[in-house]
């Protein structure tokens, strides 16, 4: 994943400030939305989650053959809890990494699965992390964060303290670097879209 990222960063970014950004979080969150009825379409029980044999299943009705082995290493790429059901925002992550393979049959299975009108809001994902990563290693660091507010918030001392609570949001096992996986969970945090909100499904 980190390799897709570099690569991708060679591209370059759309976004000017760390504003531009979330002046799109409106409509992420709309699209994001989206993804819960794809979502519910996958968890064949409903029990919250995706397990592998479900996510197999789906591949099996969509007619992408994944191996068993690729399928077991696009669920360990998303799963950051460590256990094996995909809940919604590892989803997210799982979808964007979808994105990210830029394999002709995988596009091809992207638009079976209605990914097709998500992808503005991927491409404004990952334009979004790439804008951090100053340096195109693939991580975001604590300084490229407040390097980014900085440029948009400049002069006001508050923006040091920003950038520092924003980086901590994102860096999930505080290890000091935020992953494009990290950043996306903060990503369903900030928009509002977690797993704390299942209450939104029955109305
Ligand atoms: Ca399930
Ligand atoms: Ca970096
Ligand atoms: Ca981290």
């Amino acid at each position: 994943m980190v390799e897709a990222m570099q690569q991708r960063a060679q591209k370059g970014t759309s976004l000017k400030s760390f504003n531009s950004v979330i002046m799109k979080f409106p409509k992420i969150d709309e699209s994001l939305r989206n993804c819960r009825t794809i979502f519910q379409q996958f968890d064949e029980d409903s029990n919250g989650e995706i397990d592998q044999e479900e996510l197999k299943h789906c591949f099996q009705k969509l007619d992408i053959s994944f191996t068993d082995e690729e399928i077991k290493d696009l669920f360990e790429a998303c799963d950051i809890y460590e256990h094996m059901g995909m809940k919604f925002n590892e989803f997210i992550v799982f979808l964007c990494l979808v994105y990210l393979l830029n394999d002709p049959l995988v596009s091809e299975a992207r638009k079976r699965m209605g990914l097709g009108n998500l992808e503005p809001t991927f491409e404004t994902l990952v334009d979004s992390f790439v804008f951090l990563d100053k340096n195109k290693d693939g991580y975001v660091s604590k300084n490229e964060v407040i390097e980014a507010i900085n440029e948009t918030t400049a002069g006001e001392r508050s923006s040091g303290r920003i950038g520092v609570k924003r980086f901590e949001e994102m860096d999930w096992d505080k290890n000091g670097t935020v992953t494009f996986k990290e950043f996306l969970f903060a990503f369903t945090r900030w928009v509002g879209i977690d797993d704390n909100e299942d209450e939104d499904d029955e109305e």
